[in-house]
């Protein structure tokens, strides 16, 4: 089962003040320019029917819902928090194994609860709307199939307060139709390149010939693609890690494609993240730069060390390295907000095996 929540952030605020329910709502990540500078985060329905998505700038947005009385607010991170603990404790209480996607969805594995019946499983969808619906005054969307993949698809189909039961005789006859673009993994570029080759829905994807896509995509993908659309996917449902990565971004003064003025700000939230690693005893073996352009478009470039780092001058090294050769492939725009991602986390040195500690304290 995959439960999403309905326009997540912008219903917390219309929960929060039912007045703004009838209006076009507007949650906005502003920028530290000021003024309107900054991106849409998410809307919800009625801001959406009238063209205003996650991701567009603020002031487009405004454009387009001038005269409509629309609500503008700036995300409000630590409510958002709270209400999604609130409600991943409540699914974790109704799953056998239980995933957290993002800060508003969840997988649930729910196999042995329903012995494997759908329309138990149906029933405690059903349950589990009602109940996020009484305590938390939210609507979300399920999705249920035998795989994850399914599951995500199908909370996806039918939104908001949506439930939609995909039975593995229904697997074919529910993904054919649907756009490639719908499968995790195929993004814009993508889908247009799949395009390129004749493919438009999934079906035309699972019945085409897996060689020339390995050919096109290369062998991990090609296979990825090929199984994605016949409905394959045997990843686990399991709890993730606690902390996976440590990121930090931030507004440049103004656009710019000099790299020393990049490199200025990148590398202070370098020199906090290495603090912040240090104070939890954690090393890590990946770096990765993020360029978010003038056009809004993210990217991102990763490095990863065969072993494991906790030294700021590396990851300064690294980080001009990576934006060096960001700045060589992508030669025209220019950079809007920067940030650096440190993952791959490892144990610090002074949790080395026992064994490992005792040759080293009878060495000195
Ligand atoms: P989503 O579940 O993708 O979007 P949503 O819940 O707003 O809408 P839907 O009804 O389609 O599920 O993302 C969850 C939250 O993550 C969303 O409320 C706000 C945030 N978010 C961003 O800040 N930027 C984005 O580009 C997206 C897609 C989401
Ligand atoms: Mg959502």
């Amino acid at each position: 089962m995959h439960v999403d929540l309905d326009y997540f952030f912008a219903q917390v605020e219309e929960r929060e003040n039912p007045s703004i329910k009838d209006k076009p709502v507007v949650v906005c990540v502003y920028s530290a320019r000021g003024g309107d500078s900054g991106a849409v985060s998410t809307t919800n329905y009625i801001a959406r029917r009238l063209g205003v998505k996650s991701g567009i700038p603020i002031v487009f947005a405004k454009r387009i819902l001038k005269d409509k009385a629309a609500v503008f607010l700036p995300v409000n991170h630590p409510l958002y928090g709270r209400v999604s603990e609130e409600i991943m404790n409540l699914l974790r209480s109704h799953s056998d194994n239980f995933e957290q996607g993002g800060i508003d969805e969840a997988f649930l594995e729910v196999t042995k609860r329903t012995e494997g019946d759908y329309e138990k499983a149906q029933s405690l969808a059903q349950e589990i709307k009602t109940e996020i619906l009484e305590k938390e005054r939210l609507t979300c969307s399920i999705g249920i199939g035998l795989n994850k993949l399914v599951a995500k698809i199908a909370s996806d189909y039918l939104k908001p307060d949506g439930l939609t039961v995909v039975k593995p005789e229904q697997l074919t006859e529910f993904l054919s139709p649907l756009p490639v673009g719908k499968l995790l993994g195929v993004g814009r570029k993508t889908e247009e390149r799949m395009n390129g080759l004749g493919i438009e829905y999934i079906g035309q994807l699972a019945v085409f010939d897996p060689r020339t896509l390995t050919d096109h995509f290369g062998r991990t993908l090609g296979i990825y693609f090929h199984n994605a659309a016949n409905g394959i996917d045997e990843s686990l449902v399991q709890e993730r890690a606690e902390a996976e990565s440590l990121s930090r971004i931030t507004t440049l003064k103004e656009n710019t494609r000099e790299l020393n003025k990049i490199l200025e700000e990148v590398y202070k939230l370098s020199e906090d993240i290495v603090r912040r690693m240090k104070e939890r005893n954690l090393n890590f073996k990946s770096v990765t730069v993020i360029a978010i352009m003038e056009n809004l478009r993210i990217h991102s470039r990763t490095k990863t060390m065969g072993t494991s780092i906790d030294d700021s001058e590396i990851v300064k090294t690294l980080v001009k390295e990576l934006f060096e050769n960001f700045l060589k492939e992508e030669p025209k725009l220019e950079l809007r907000r920067v940030g650096i991602k440190v993952s791959n986390f490892a144990q610090e040195k002074s949790q080395k095996p026992l064994d490992v500690f005792l040759s080293k304290d009878q060495k000195n």
